[in-house]
């Protein structure tokens, strides 16, 4: 499949920097290269050129490096240009102008992975890592979009597919030639079967930690006005982003910063102290507050244990028991009684102004969050919700077709869920999606991508 246009746009992000890259692709990659890139020598692909850029007329724009690809070497499959110039928005800006000029039009975001899609570089589970490379916010997230880059999944997932046919195939033959092929036997057959579906429970887990390591999880800091929620997000951050004063009532708006705890990026969000009693305005802020810790996946329900715990932060108690939740009494420098008369199990008692209390919550939400540290995932795993839910529906008819083995029943009545699992895991292993599946996976990349 050969696009018979030809695209351009810059690769690297907007504002001044070191290098800007401008990236065309496409037919006309070769007669805007002789237009515009003067070399010494005449380019040879893949080889870095020093080269002066000129526009339409012949200006010169900048000096720079002009790197050539040849179809189908290159990361769209079509003929690819890409121009290193000095980093300034404005001259990244006008080679694409000029590019434009002589006939190439502005890429679509996504649009140069997208080309790589349809030549057959890529299948669209390693498109999405590109994306997931790319919307990393921390290393363990990078690490496993990488290993989701290159064909692993695809093969991984074909060759349980070949497995789940040879069964069917001697399914088929014991059907139609009962006299010289032998029924295969409930026993093997259920081996067989059982070990696609490990295979598949195993893809299944590492792809639910490689979303808690790709999407992180959100924490609300929650608790009465004045326990010290902003200290804390401070303090969790390092820096002193939201407002803290003696004052009851001093944050009205939810506030949101991310860290990276063991690996996982958590969302913090800090609240207005909650309480029964506020004006207008802070019941507006009491209203967001409870919107937060509703839709956060961790309550982190903060109580000032130095004094007695009143009615609100014991009400606060209650409505995250049965929540995921860490529970710190704040400012143990000045008393631990109302910690201690509260008695909550692995409440963490501390001060915000100490590092050791930082360390232990930061533990702690790693525990109650996703069970402590996240190793790196570097096999290939399951990404897109369209990948789960095609495995799942493998699992679910994997799991009928044993169960109406362990009845007992002839092995022939389980041919229909094997070709159910056949077909749902082609979903993942071919390149076979809906335009639309495939719109919503390029929606997400950046112009020049
Ligand atoms: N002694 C002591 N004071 C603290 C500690 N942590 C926070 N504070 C103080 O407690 C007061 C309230 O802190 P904030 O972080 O603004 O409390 P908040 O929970 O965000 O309050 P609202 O936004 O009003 O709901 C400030 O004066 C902080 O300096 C601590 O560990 N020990
Ligand atoms: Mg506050």
């Amino acid at each position: 499949m050969h696009a018979d246009d030809t695209i351009a746009a810059i690769g690297t992000p907007p504002g001044k920097g070191a290098i800007a890259i401008v990236r065309v692709s496409g037919p006309a990659v070769r007669e805007l290269a002789r237009r515009l890139v003067r070399t010494k020598d005449a380019l040879q692909p893949r080889v870095a050129t020093s080269a002066t850029i000129v526009d339409e007329n012949q200006r010169p724009l900048d000096r720079g490096l002009a790197l050539l690809f040849v179809a189908p070497a290159s990361y769209t499959g079509e003929d690819l240009l890409e121009l290193h110039v000095h980093g300034s928005p404005v001259v990244a800006r006008e080679i694409v102008r000029a590019m434009l000029a002589c006939g190439a039009r502005p890429a679509q975001p996504g649009e140069f992975t997208r080309r790589a899609f349809l030549n057959g570089k890529m299948d669209l589970h390693e498109a999405e890592a590109v994306a997931d490379v790319i919307d990393a916010e921390t290393r363990s997230a990078a690490r496993a979009a990488l290993a989701n880059l290159g064909g692993g999944l695809a093969n991984q997932v074909r060759a349980l597919r070949v497995a789940l046919a040879t069964v069917l195939e001697e399914l088929a033959a014991a059907i139609d030639f009962p006299d010289e092929v032998p029924d295969p036997g409930q026993e093997r057959l259920d081996t067989a079967l059982a070990a696609v579906a490990a295979e598949l429970e195993q893809l299944r887990a590492d792809g639910e930690r490689g979303r808690l390591v790709r999407e992180g999880v959100t924490a609300a800091i929650v608790g009465p006005p004045n326990a010290g929620k902003s200290s804390l997000l401070n303090a969790l951050l390092g820096e002193d982003r939201a407002i803290v004063s003696e004052l009851a009532g001093t944050t009205r708006d939810t506030l949101e910063e991310s860290i990276a705890v063991g690996g996982v990026a958590v969302r913090l969000v800090d609240t207005a102290g909650i309480r029964a009693h506020a004006d207008r305005l802070e019941a507006a802020g009491i209203e967001r507050a409870q919107r937060a810790l509703a839709a956060a996946r961790i309550a982190i329900v903060v109580i000032d244990g130095s004094q007695p715990v009143h009615a609100e932060a014991r009400a606060l108690l209650a409505a995250t028991r049965d929540r995921t939740r860490v529970v710190f009494f704040n400012k143990a420098d000045l008393g631990e009684a109302g910690a201690r008369e509260a008695g909550v199990a692995d409440a963490i008692v501390g001060s915000t102004r100490n590092p050791a209390t930082l360390a232990a919550l930061r533990e702690a939400i790693a525990q109650v969050g996703w069970g402590g540290e996240v190793p790196d995932l570097e096999r290939p795993h399951l990404a897109a919700l369209r990948e789960f839910a095609a495995v799942n529906e493998a699992l679910d008819a994997l799991a009928r077709a044993r169960a109406t083995l362990a009845a007992g029943e002839p092995s022939d009545f389980i041919a229909g869920e094997l070709q159910t699992a056949f077909s749902a895991l082609g979903h993942v292993s071919e390149r076979v999606a809906a335009e639309e599946v495939i719109d919503g996976i390029f929606a997400r990349f950046c112009i020049g991508k």
